[in-house]
């Protein structure tokens, strides 16, 4: 049997299309999140925290906290969640869960995230973490920590699919989502994972 450790490629399922989530549009989601984004002046992206609690993410100058925006503070939302736990209920059974949500919102190709785990000791390691997209196609790319350089694997995330980095992986890979190589429009990714 091949263990995350011993796997040469990163523990993680594609999934290209979710269904229950066909009609919801670009436009629709910005429209109903926008006024919810923390627009950190220097981070080159745009993002909201949903939870119950305030979380602290990122490293040296790039470490903040974040307030808690509830659940049911928009619409979209509403539709995501649940959407994405039945996917998620698909892959792991009743044994996974996902009580809160990272969005980020890249709105250019120039915007982007580094390298980074959610690693940080209020992440539940035995759960999976699961980013579903919409908007612009832009890559994820995975490497294991520790390993300096390029990429091991790269996965074009299209709109409307669902990545699902499976649990432990936090500890053993760290992600990224590259500048893309072409001029593209607004990406929206909703990052949901488990808080202790
Ligand atoms: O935008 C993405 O797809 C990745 C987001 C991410 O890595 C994070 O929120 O930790």
């Amino acid at each position: 049997m091949t263990s995350i450790l011993e796997s040469k490629t990163a523990p993680v399922v594609y999934k290209e299309h979710i269904d229950a989530l066909s009609d919801l549009t670009l436009e629709q989601v910005y429209h109903d999140i926008q006024p919810l984004f923390v627009d950190h002046v220097d981070a080159p992206r745009k993002e909201i925290w949903f939870a119950d609690k305030e979380y602290t993410y990122g490293s040296g100058r790039g470490r903040r906290t974040y307030p808690p925006t509830p659940m049911n503070a928009c619409a979209s939302m509403g539709r995501i969640m649940p959407a994405v736990n039945g996917e998620l209920f698909k892959l792991g059974g009743s044994a996974w869960r996902v009580n809160s949500c990272f969005v980020n919102c890249y709105d250019t190709q120039h915007q982007h995230l580094g390298w980074h785990a959610d690693d940080s000791p209020e992440m539940d390691d035995s759960q999976p973490i699961a980013i579903w997209t919409i908007g612009a196609e832009r890559k994820i790319a995975f490497r294991p920590k520790g390993v300096k350089g390029e990429a091991h694997d790269e996965l074009l995330l299209n709109s409307n699919s669902l990545v699902v980095m499976l649990p432990g992986m936090q500890l053993e890979w760290d992600h990224k989502i590259p500048k893309h190589w072409e001029p593209c429009g607004p990406r929206i990714s909703f990052t949901f994972r488990n808080l202790i």
